[in-house]
């Protein structure tokens, strides 16, 4: 790329020439991202910030805290809250949802967000990320209850999510394909490093945690024993298996060279339809990986589609390469 074009052209642009994003939304994403820097900052200094380590607290779906889950969850809320331009946040870190105070300007949108998503990988020096889902708030309405999130992943207005690895990555959709920025530390802004990203429709590569396959249901159980058969099975060829334990990190390597990611409803809590949550983590991932050309599922239905009943519910999640996506789909209603 010839001339840098830093996160601030790219919207700008979007929001002039092709008329895709408000100036209210321009300045949610640019306030995400400034948040998203300073979250780079508390990782990248580890233990010399005094940033790791558990904080002796529990989130509303019974987790321990990890320090950074609490600092990067005040971070993206002091950095959004005065803006004007949304009128109220979520949070995995939060049992409900967070009005912007009266002291500031309301705005029409909501921002969901898990602030440090691989929570499990902070202290070992893995990437980790966050992830956030921007919707409207459903006009005609004073004020703003927790019934006003509760809109399908298809009524996203944009998403996407922020990898701290070997580097710090923003990756963003407003429904016009995906783009990927690199933080560049000196200039201190993110830069466009690829656009109109595209996920191989087939794949020899899937991320899923292995030692729960005993508690899986059938049809995953007989996807996954076809991948390990190799050559000699079925598919005929063999598969490669990656399993970070950071979506945002499994979903990035998928975005960039394919694969697919799975993890489904198991034994071990059958009243729960899955581990990730719904709004802030199944949603955004899955629009993304939709608009890279890829397919996102429950195993029964596509994820955008399903309509929340509360805000912290949880979904079984299989997406990445569309081909083997639906094979895995299929099935749910064949094995
Ligand atoms: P978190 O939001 O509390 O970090 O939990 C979500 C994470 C995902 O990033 C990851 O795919 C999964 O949990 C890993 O689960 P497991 O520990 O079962 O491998
Ligand atoms: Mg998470």
């Amino acid at each position: 790329m010839s001339s840098k074009i830093s996160l601030t052209r790219y919207l700008v642009e979007q929001q002039r020439v092709d008329g895709l994003i408000p100036s209210q939304l321009r300045l949610l994403l640019e306030v995400v991202a400034r948040a998203c820097k300073g979250i780079s900052q508390a990782v990248n200094k580890g233990a010399l910030g005094g940033v790791l380590g558990t904080a002796d607290t529990e989130n509303i779906q019974g987790e321990v805290q990890k320090k950074l889950d609490i600092i990067a969850n005040e971070v993206l809320i002091e950095a959004n809250e005065w803006g004007g331009h949304l009128a109220a946040m979520a949070s995995e870190e939060m049992d409900s949802i967070y009005v912007v105070p009266n002291r500031y300007p309301q705005g029409e949108y909501l921002l969901l967000f898990d602030p440090l998503d691989g929570s499990s990988n902070i202290d070992v020096n893995v990437s980790i990320g966050t992830i956030f889902s921007v919707l409207k708030k459903p006009e005609g309405l004073a004020g703003v209850t927790e019934a006003d999130f509760l809109q399908p992943g298809a009524k996203q207005v944009a998403a996407g999510y922020c990898v701290y690895g070997p580097q710090t990555t923003l990756v963003l959709t407003v429904g016009d394909g995906v783009a990927m920025f690199t933080l560049d530390r000196e200039q201190g802004s993110f830069v466009l490093t690829q656009e109109n990203v595209r996920i191989p429709e087939d794949t020899k590569e899937f991320a899923i945690n292995m030692s729960n396959m005993r508690h899986w249901d059938a049809p995953v159980k007989h996807y996954i024993d076809e991948c390990l058969q190799g050559v000699e099975g079925p598919r005929g060829k063999d598969f490669n298996m990656r399993w970070i334990a950071s979506m945002v990190a499994d979903v990035h390597r998928i975005l960039t060279r394919g694969g697919i990611f799975l993890y489904p409803w198991d034994k071990r809590e059958p009243n729960k339809p899955g581990k990730l949550r719904l709004m802030y983590e199944a949603n955004p991932m899955s629009w993304l990986v939709e608009q890279a050309g890829g397919a996102a599922t429950n195993g029964r239905q596509r994820i955008l589609d399903i309509t929340p009943t509360t805000l912290h519910e949880r979904v079984s999640v299989i997406l990445g390469s569309k081909n083997e996506v639906e094979r895995v789909t299929g099935y749910h209603t064949t094995v």
